[in-house]
């Protein structure tokens, strides 16, 4: 199963690299910083499949455990996400499953990112399967903010102190203005892309 979703994975990675170059070639922009991607490993399937009661059930862990393989896509603004998720959804060998716009309306926490469930097909030797694959859109000032959420969280094995959480939730905000003031000047210097 790891495998089937790590040959899917690589599929979705093509996919933006092709994007990614055509539209370098087509507008001489790079709308991607860079992308990153993990398959899940054997330990931590079994284990949240143990924590949501999937097994033995493989059909169910197939179905229900949408994250077995992600890739996280980090663009330069937040137009570029949009316009990344729209590019790769729109073809026809993905389907749209399920989409998480925390962008337009972010965790309580301040967190922000566009997630999308994807279903690619893989063909095998024994025919056609299709996997699930999850990709995050977000920018590089949302990265940063959900790295640094992402280490405090742990350090504090989930019991963040209080005001920790709100500077935490003002930093959010304060990437979140950055985002919209470094959007502003790229389109006063460059226009719209398209
Ligand atoms: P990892 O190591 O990044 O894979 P799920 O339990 O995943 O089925 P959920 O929580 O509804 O269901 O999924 P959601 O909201 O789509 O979030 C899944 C992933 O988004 C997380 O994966 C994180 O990568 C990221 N994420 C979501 N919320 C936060 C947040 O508040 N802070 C940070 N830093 N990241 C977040 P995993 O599995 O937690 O970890």
């Amino acid at each position: 199963m790891l495998l089937e979703h790590e040959f899917g994975l690589r599929e979705i990675e093509t996919k933006i690299a092709i994007l990614r170059e055509e539209f370098m070639h087509l507008h001489d922009y790079n709308p991607i910083e860079h992308v990153s991607s993990r398959v899940k490993t054997a330990e931590s399937l079994l284990a949240k499949a143990t924590r949501k009661g999937l097994l033995p059930d493989m059909d169910r862990i197939r179905t229900e455990i949408t994250d077995i393989a992600g890739a996280r896509v980090t663009c330069s603004f937040v137009e570029d996400t949009y316009r990344m998720f729209d590019l790769l959804t729109e073809q026809d060998d993905v389907e749209l499953v399920h989409v998480k716009d925390y962008i337009a309306e972010p965790k309580p926490n301040g967190y922000k990112s566009l997630h999308a469930i994807l279903q690619v097909p893989v063909f095998l030797s024994t025919g056609r399967i299709d996997v699930h694959i999850e990709v995050q859109f977000r920018t590089i000032a949302m990265d940063f903010w959900a790295s640094l959420e992402h280490k405090i969280y742990y350090k504090y094995d989930a019991k963040v102190p209080d005001r920790i959480l709100r500077e935490l939730h003002d930093a959010a905000l304060t990437a979140a203005e950055l985002d919209g003031k470094m959007e502003r000047l790229h389109r006063e210097l460059h226009g719209p892309v398209v």
